[in-house]
């Protein structure tokens, strides 16, 4: 099926910011009603239903849908403003489609993620090959509102819907000769435009990795959803990291496969640019890019006349990450 999307999306089409707002705080004394009448304190991962839901229908299935709905609501309280959706979905980067910011939205129609299918393999006493339905079942959705720091200097807010990878990794049983993960985008040039180009920068398939600890990192999520939504296929659907910390390229879309592996494994924009891009990819302001400053970012919704510059925060504010980093030269593993 073609998804056709509208130019842009009216701005009738998106809850506005009052409204997401009074919807959290209607579920938090929800939450109070239900913890008194309990006689007991309820869990904080207890309140079910994200809390900012997109009016824009985004095709899916309807166990997709089902399992969406379900997704505990995010309870921290981050004092940045959301990125409206309509940001979030038409400001991307996902070179299969091309390499403009606006071209993933414009071309992703020809992706179809459902049905969609994982191949875990390496260092694991489980592998195989696992429907994306059957993998969703056994996990948890949750919301998640994280920054996005792009290594271009620009930044998001968004409302992830997903699950800790490391509560996925953990039931393949990884061996001990496991200390990476690898995960490697879809390759096909009937879905991916820009695969059939002989112009593009990055070679195909899009691959990225992490050390086995950042894997395990309870703030590394598998992202399926946003603003209460599926993925749109721009975003990376049907399933996409989101490693908040480091620089946004480290979050790879459209994932097809998973590997546990033994040496650190090679990631595409490193491969292109090793001088520029590293393997750890943290977010740190007192490490230029060889080609522009990382001091500041540009925080989406940004014009011409409201660039909306910003201090960048080291590991892009994740502090509580520094502890995987101990005894490592920031500068030297960038
Ligand atoms: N497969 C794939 N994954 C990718 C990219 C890409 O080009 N291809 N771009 C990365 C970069 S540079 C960024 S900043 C984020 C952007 O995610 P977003 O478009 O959902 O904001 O996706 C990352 N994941
Ligand atoms: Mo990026």
């Amino acid at each position: 099926m073609i998804i056709k999307r509208p130019p842009a999306i009216p701005s009738s089409e998106i809850t506005p910011e009052p409204v997401y707002r009074a919807r959290r705080q209607f579920m938090q004394q929800g939450l109070a009603l239900v913890a008194t009448a309990a006689g007991v304190g309820a869990a904080p991962n207890a309140v079910a239903k994200p809390t900012f839901v997109t009016d824009t229908d985004v095709p899916s299935p309807r166990w997709l849908k089902q399992k969406l709905v379900s997704a505990a609501a995010d309870t921290t309280a981050l004092a940045d403003k959301l990125t409206p959706y309509q940001h979030v979905t038409s400001y991307n980067n996902f070179y299969e489609f091309g390499s403009h910011k606006e071209d993933p939205a414009k071309h992703s129609g020809s992706l179809k993620p459902h049905p969609w299918k994982v191949e875990v393999s390496g260092a694991a006493d489980q592998t195989g090959v696992f429907n994306l339905e059957d993998i969703l079942a056994k996990v948890q959705l949750q919301e998640r509102v994280y920054r996005l720091r792009c290594v271009e200097a620009w930044s998001m807010v968004i409302p992830w819907i997903g699950f800790e990878l490391g509560s996925l990794l953990k039931q393949f049983n990884p061996t001990s000769r496991a200390k990476y993960v690898a995960f490697t985008t879809l390759e096909d040039p009937q879905q991916m435009p820009a695969q059939r180009s002989a112009f593009s920068s990055v070679g195909w398939p899009y691959v990225e990795g992490l050390t086995m600890a950042e894997a395990m990192h309870p703030l590394t999520l598998l992202a399926v959803g946003l603003y209460g939504k599926a993925l749109p296929n721009q975003n990376g659907a049907p399933l996409r990291l989101v490693v908040p910390w480091k620089y946004g390229f480290k979050s790879i879309k459209s994932i097809v496969k998973i590997e546990f592996t033994e040496r650190q494994p090679p990631t595409s924009w490193n491969i292109l640019a090793p001088n520029e891009y590293g393997f750890y990819a943290n977010v740190n302001p007192a490490v230029d890019h060889p080609r522009w400053s990382q001091a500041t970012e540009r925080r989406l919704p940004s014009g011409l006349f409201s660039p909306n510059i910003i201090d960048t925060q080291l590991f892009n504010g994740y502090h509580e990450v520094a502890s995987l980093y101990k005894g490592l030269d920031l500068r030297k593993h960038y």
